[in-house]
């Protein structure tokens, strides 16, 4: 027993004795610093020391069979968990198996191709573009058509193992045996969206864009829906986003443009181009170096590495090969320029946190803004003192615990962006710095987000300089330059349709 207590306080020692020196440093800055606030003296909660668990002696017994009595019938609890929706008992399957087969006789030896699914989607009550998932999943991708007979057969069993939406979506896109979906599994659904929907049919004519518009619009809908990062998309998260209504709001509305959420156009064009400036060599792949220039060298060579870090990535093949893929770079520049979103928070938490505890220690933000005031004296701007930064930093953030910012204060935070600009985007830093930060607090309703402004903006001015481009050529070469309709820079057509394979291999 002696040698325990031993044994539990030296632990307790040597976890504390660190911390306690460390801790002497950041708590002067934190007492002055609410002593300036409030003119009183406040004492940190005293730290709490977890007891640790004694381990057992000795290895506990084999548990001795019990035999569980049946549940006294009194105590009948109804069932309330359920994965795939809540079963309709009202619903009448039988007619609506009915009115699909009335669906079938329409067509010759009552088979259907790909471009009659529509009506089928129709017939059995889903929004139209879940056709190509519905044919596929029917066998229709193998043979080329599915028959009255597999459709139905395939359609029962999913009518009586799924009662929602986000179910049967799963059900009709998941690879057999699987109840989450995976990057590849959304190809077949886009690029029927990019063969058919009357917003997309100027891409006809350039095929080499389909999969690099097919790659964007996969990055978009795992940045948003995927909440738990796992690269698989849950019915649950499913549920909790507003992808299947937007997927819905395609068959309404003709122009893609209007849906900003995951499926617009002008959305890709900006992301692409902006990759397509920085990749100079154009193999898809950009290293720290050419990530730097974006923006004009705005992010410090600190964060940079940070992403080239895995810290924000899956795969091992960034941190061997110091490169960033194209489905990537969607990742760093929707977080880049929209530092409000749940999803760009945990991004740049996950590159801050330079140790992956959990929590921003002030050491870590020390780390990030001593390149920000090394480039600030580099531009004769005299910086704060990071005491005194610090002390703004808390005020604005107003972490829970003294001295640790966790991602809870930072998401609880409605300025959140403010605090990541200060540590490692300069350009945007200085620019806070001459606002008033509650400026654009205090608007009613509704906002678009800082990405949906971002890329509009951005839009415009690309679609300014392609006309600027297009009318000195006109002027140069009158008679064999031909305007294209596609707004699209015409080098970037050389490349091919690997994007869409190799990013999704990543
Ligand atoms: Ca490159
Ligand atoms: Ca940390």
């Amino acid at each position: 027993m002696s040698f325990f207590f031993f044994f539990f306080f030296f632990f307790f020692f040597l976890q504390f004795v660190p911390k306690m020196r460390r801790n002497n440093y950041l708590e002067q800055i934190l007492l002055t610093h609410d002593r300036e606030k409030v003119g009183t003296f406040r004492t940190p909660p005293p730290a709490i020391a977890p007891l640790p668990e004694p381990a057992p002696p000795s290895p506990p017994p084999p548990p001795a069979k019990v035999v569980e009595p049946p549940p006294p019938p009194s105590i009948n609890i109804p069932r309330f968990y359920f994965p795939r929706g809540l079963p309709n008992c009202t619903a009448n399957y039988d007619e609506a198996l009915a009115k699909i087969e009335r669906a079938f006789t329409e067509f010759e030896e009552e088979k259907a191709d790909i471009y009659e699914m529509g009506k089928i989607a129709k017939a059995c009550g889903c929004p139209l573009y879940w056709k190509a998932p519905m044919f596929n999943c029917a066998g229709g991708e193998r043979t080329g058509f599915v028959s009255v007979h597999s459709f139905i057969a395939n359609w029962r069993k999913l009518l009586h193992s799924c009662y929602d939406d986000a179910s049967k979506f799963v059900y009709l896109l998941a690879k057999p045996g699987c109840n989450y979906l995976e990057q590849e599994d959304f190809i077949p659904l886009l690029q029927d969206i990019v063969d058919t929907h009357p917003g997309l049919t100027f891409l006809k004519d350039a095929p080499e864009f389909h999969s690099r518009y097919i790659t964007t619009v996969i990055q978009r809908i795992f940045y948003t829906v995927n909440r738990s990062w796992t690269g698989r998309i849950t019915m649950t998260e499913l549920r909790r986003s507003n992808f299947l209504q937007t997927l819905a709001l395609l068959e309404e509305e003709d122009d893609i443009n209007q849906i900003t959420d995951y499926f617009s156009y002008e959305h890709f064009y900006v992301i692409y181009c902006k990759f397509w400036e920085l990749d100079t060599d154009h193999d898809l792949f950009i290293d720290p170096k050419d990530l730097a220039r974006y923006n004009d060298h705005a992010s410090s060579s600190r964060i940079i590495e940070r992403l080239f870090s895995g810290a924000v990535t899956r795969g091992n093949s960034v941190q061997r090969e110091g490169r960033m893929s194209y489905a990537e770079f969607v990742w760093f520049l929707i977080s880049e320029e929209d530092k409000k979103n749940p999803t760009s928070v945990e991004y740049w938490f996950r590159c801050m946190d330079l140790d992956g505890d959990g929590v921003l220690s002030m050491y870590e933000l020390e780390y990030f803004y001593e390149e920000q005031c090394e480039r600030m004296e580099g531009m004769g701007i005299e910086p704060l003192p990071f005491q005194d930064l610090l002390c703004q930093m808390l005020d604005l953030v107003k972490p829970e615990y003294q001295g640790k910012i966790t991602l809870r204060d930072l998401k609880r935070c409605r300025m959140t962006h403010i605090f990541f600009d200060t540590f490692f985007n300069l350009e945007k830093y200085l620019d806070h710095e001459q606002r008033d930060p509650f400026a654009d607090l205090d608007g009613d309703g509704p906002e678009p987000s800082d990405w949906d402004k971002f890329a509009a903006e951005e839009y415009e001015i690309l679609v300014a300089e392609e006309t600027a481009s297009e009318q000195l050529h006109e002027g140069s070469f009158e008679d064999d330059y031909e305007t294209d309709e596609i707004s699209v820079p015409s080098e970037i057509g050389n490349k091919m349709d690997k994007l869409v394979i190799s990013d999704l291999s990543v």
